[in-house]
Formats: structure tokens, sequence, C-alpha cells
């Protein structure tokens, strides 16, 4: 289990110096007891660590706005009406959660944004590009599901009046927690010409390679489904075996399905159920009803597709085994899609320029650079996580390669806003 040191900004100077300290400041908003940070979307954590945000944003000359869905842009025109190279992550977390997730990627995105506008200042250099720094709503779809809803209504890909009337387990909807938070506007939010994300690996390759930067090219697909496993409520003391139609008994052989599913392909396919919500959950109950939450991923479409038909091969065995029925309800899924080849060769050539150990990398997790890189030019980078631990308050990455991250990302960011993807995007 990783140690997580406390970020030491006195080992750094300079901008880098000024990230460290402002890393530190954000791990307390939301800080849980050992070490990580509890900020579900749309909270009082995350309407907290919005303000903060905007106050850090506006406090070096950036225009901070809202869109219609939440996502919080900072703004820097340099060119009026000219379209934006668009770069951050997402602040909300998982329940209970690792403090790098996401927050690395907007905290660095802002630094990478504040080191370049007083370079060009200084330089009296103009961009072609404007620059807005983002932190994208709900990408965890903890409270709210799905998952990457901001980035998902921003390209198109979820309907805005479907995202708003989301409900979380207390029907709460996101319109609600957002205009709680005074975080709702009104507007498409900028135009974007390309984007870039930093964020942890979230896994060990890069560790047990010993790299500093991950220069990822695509994106394992991903099948999400949620289940509905329909019983009948009846006295767990006084009714016989039998007569039973045990909702719960219908979700465990499910639970245990994914996983042998899971066991047929190793190492190329990913499964698990994080979520199961029993009703009545009353002690002397059989649950009538158990509402899941099971994914399927792969780096290769076939197995996904294989997986996905023995899983219901299983299902209709499921249910026959338990006496239930079970419905599918809602899904998300996504493709294995490539991030741009010119976006990877350009990460590339700027870590061997910085003399930073790089290698090519595929994210297992779904990010907001995902459904980013469909509509504009995307950069996604990765920076080590140690021993691999992700959604877990020991999540850990060294100070020393959140700051190479930070050189990694500006130099990138530099790179799409003066135009040097330009002409591949033109061809496009
Ligand atoms: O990978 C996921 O499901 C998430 O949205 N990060
Ligand atoms: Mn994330
Ligand atoms: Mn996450």
């Amino acid at each position: 289990m990783s140690r997580i040191v406390e970020p030491d900004p006195s080992a750094f100077s300079g901008e880098d110096a000024r990230f460290v300290r402002d890393f530190a400041v954000l791990c307390g908003i939301g800080a849980a007891e050992h070490g990580g940070v509890h900020r579900l979307a749309g909270s009082a954590a995350d309407g907290e660590q919005r303000r903060w945000f905007a106050e850090l944003l506006k406090s070096e000359g950036f225009s901070v706005e809202f869109d219609r869905i939440g996502n919080q842009f900072g703004l820097l025109e340099f060119t009026p009406g000219a379209p934006f190279v668009v770069v951050g992550s997402h602040l909300d977390s998982q329940p209970t959660a690792g403090r790098y997730d996401g927050a690395y990627g907007v905290l660095a995105a802002a630094h990478a944004a504040f080191g370049l506008a007083s370079q060009w200042r200084l330089a009296g250099i103009i961009p072609q590009y404007n620059l807005a720094v983002v932190n994208w709503f709900n990408e965890e779809g903890a409270r709210f599901k799905p998952s990457m809803m901001g980035s998902s209504v921003y390209t198109g890909k979820m309907p805005l009046a479907e995202a708003l009337a989301t409900v979380d387990a207390s029907g709460v909807t996101v319109s609600e927690a957002l205009s709680s938070i005074g975080c709702l506007g009104d507007g498409p939010g900028p135009v974007a010409a390309f984007c870039a994300e930093i964020h942890i690996e979230q896994g060990r390759s890069m560790e047990r390679n010993g790299v500093t930067i991950g220069v990822v090219d695509s994106n394992w697909a991903a099948n999400k489904y949620e289940f509905v496993v329909h019983g009948e409520q009846a006295h767990t003391g006084s009714t016989v075996i039998e007569d039973r139609r045990d909702a719960l008994l219908g979700a465990s052989l499910l639970v245990v399905a994914a996983r042998e599913v899971a066991d047929l392909f190793p190492g190329v396919l990913h499964t698990s159920v994080g979520q199961l919500d029993v009703y009545p959950n009353s002690p002397v109950v059989v649950p009538s009803r158990v509402n899941l939450l099971l994914d399927l991923r792969s780096a290769d479409e076939a197995v996904l597709a294989e997986a996905d038909d023995l899983l219901h091969q299983r299902i209709r065995e499921i249910e026959a085994a338990a006496n239930v029925s079970i419905e599918q309800g809602s899904s998300h899924s996504w493709p294995v899609t490539p991030y741009q080849p010119e976006g990877v060769e350009l990460a590339e050539k700027t870590a061997a320029n910085l003399g930073l150990s790089h290698r090519r990398v595929k994210t297992l997790a779904g990010h907001d650079s995902t459904n980013m890189k469909d509509i504009v030019p995307t950069v996604m980078l990765f920076v080590p996580s140690v021993d691999g631990i992700s959604h877990n308050e020991h999540e850990y990455t060294r100070d020393e390669d959140i700051v190479a991250g930070l050189h990694m990302l500006t130099n990138v960011v530099r790179s799409l806003c003066n135009g040097e993807l330009s002409s591949g995007a033109a061809d496009d």
C-alpha cells in the first residue's frame, strides 16, 4: 500500500513551487480521513473547490464562466473570436477517493496556463489560439450517472435536458445540485480547436517500465450496464426455500458470473460490479429488487463482444436458477478509439526535447479527453501512480512526477496554442 508523502513546495522554485503549494491547498478541500478526498459532483465540497479554483484563475487574469452543464472554464483571450485550446480534467471525486485523480490535471492545466501567459506577456507574443482551462463536471459518475457527463454534453454525445434531469439516490437533479452551488451557467462554453489533458495512470505499467510520461495513443472500450434483478418480497424465516424469488441471490450470481467471464480472458478483459442497491434491505425480508451496475472493458472489441454474449447467456441461466427476472436498464459504452497520431507525435517530440522518459500507453479508464478527441485533436498524457493505486485514499504520485508532468503539459499546450497541429487539423 503506497504511503502518501505530503506535497513539499520547498523542493521547487517559481511556477513549480506555486503549483505544488496550490496542490497541497486543494487536497485540503473535502479532505477525507486517510489522505484522500471526498468531493462528489455538485456537493458542498465540490462547490467549495470550484469557488477556490475560480479565485485562483481570476487572480491570474482569467475570466471564469460555467456552461449550461456546469463545466467550469478559465478563459484567456488573446485574439477575440479565435477558438480555444481547452486543457484540464475534473475536480469531482469518487467517495473516499484519491487526491490526484482528475484534480492533478485541472491544477496542472491552470499552472501550465499561468506559466505560458506570463511568458507570452513578457515576450509580447500573441499566440494563434485562445486558452481555456477546464474543470469538467461529473467525470466520475459516482453521484449522477453516467460518468464523463460534462464532457459528454459539451461534445454533443448526451442531450443537455437528459443530463440536467438526472437524479441522485435522493432524487436531487443535476440541475438542482449545480444551482445550489452556484455553478449552472447558460451558454455552450468556449469553442475548442484542440484539447489536452494530463492524469495519473491509475495502473502500474509506467512504474514497472520506469517512465515519467505516458503518451496515451488509444483507450480501452467499455460497456457499462445497469441491471435490475426482480424477485418477490418474502419472510426470510417462514418462506420455504423452493417458494423464494430472491433478487439478492440473483444479483450475487451475476456478480460471480461477471468475474468468471473475466477469468476466461486473463489480462485482456476487466469486469466488475461496483454498486448494488438492495430493496427493501431489511433484516427479515427476502429482497424483491436489486439494482446493480456492471462493467466490462477490453482493448479488444472482439473480446468485449464475446464477453458480452457470454454474460447475457449467463443471465438467462441465472434467471432460471434463482427464479428471478433480470431486466437491462440504461447502458453507457464507448469503443476503442485512437488519439490523433499527430498529437501522439507532438507529445513524444516534446518529452524527448525535455529529456523526459516516455512511452506510449493505453488508457483503461475513461477520461473527458476520450470524449474530446472525437471532436478535436487531443493530447492525453499520464504520470505514474505509485503501486497503481486509484479510487482509494492511498493514491499517490511523487512530487517530482507531478512537476515533470506540469512541464510536459506546459510545452504541449504552448505548441497547440502556437498552431503546431493546425495544418493537420485543417486537412481533416
Ligand atoms: O473509467 C470510467 O468509467 C470513468 O468514467 N473514469
Ligand atoms: Mn479521473
Ligand atoms: Mn476516477
